[in-house]
């Protein structure tokens, strides 16, 4: 598919503010990447269809995670988890993407992993600090992204896990296990 079909075809899956929020990721996976010397392309690629399964229906997200093998963990956490490693599958299936460090940087945005990838990192950092969002920190995330990519999304993870925390709510894994790895390695 075609970048304009695919970029058509993103944009119906969601309403107007989410398309909006989609290219504040495009525009900054691009300016990230070629910051830290990632292929910008490829950045784009992942940045337009991160969040292309947010607004499906849980049920649907629910079936693909069961029926396909998505780990079955993820039905014990937040459903706002969901539509990443959905999203990952849609673009292989739907989409035709066979990179896998595109798919891979789709799959993790939301939660991270251990070691992620600089791809990994630009497109999860991308999503922290398009010019669109504003919550408390996010301008300390951009200034630090200015030098250090891991620095920025350490503060980036630092706030999600604080709202987690203050919300009662419980935390998945892969994002400990992301913010100890980045700490270790940021240092
Ligand atoms: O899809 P977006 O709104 O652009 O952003 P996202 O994919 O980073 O995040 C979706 C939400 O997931 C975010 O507001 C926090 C929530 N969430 C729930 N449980 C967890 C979690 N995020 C992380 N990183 N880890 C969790 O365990
Ligand atoms: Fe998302
Ligand atoms: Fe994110
Ligand atoms: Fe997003």
């Amino acid at each position: 598919m075609n970048r304009d079909d695919m970029i058509a075809a993103v944009q119906a899956e969601m309403p107007e503010r989410r398309w909006k929020h989609t290219l504040g990721v495009m525009e900054t996976s691009v300016l990230l990447a070629r910051r830290f010397g990632e292929d910008p392309e490829r950045a784009e690629l992942a940045a337009i269809l991160h969040d292309v399964a947010k607004y499906w229906q849980t049920s649907r997200m629910e079936a693909i995670i069961r029926e396909e093998g998505l780990p079955p963990d993820l039905l014990k956490y937040d459903k706002e988890l969901w539509h990443a490693p959905v999203g990952a599958y849609v673009a292989e299936h739907n989409f035709g993407v066979t990179d896998s460090g595109v798919l891979d940087a789709i799959r993790y945005h939301t939660s991270g992993r251990e070691d992620m990838t600089r791809m990994d990192k630009i497109v999860c950092l991308a999503d922290y600090m398009e010019p669109g969002r504003d919550f408390p920190g996010v301008e300390r995330i951009r200034e630090l992204s200015g030098q250090h990519l891991e620095k920025a999304l350490i503060a980036g993870f630092d706030s999600t896990i604080t709202h987690l925390l203050a919300q009662g709510k419980r935390i998945y894994p892969l994002t400990i296990a992301a913010r100890n790895d980045l700490l270790l390695k940021a240092r």
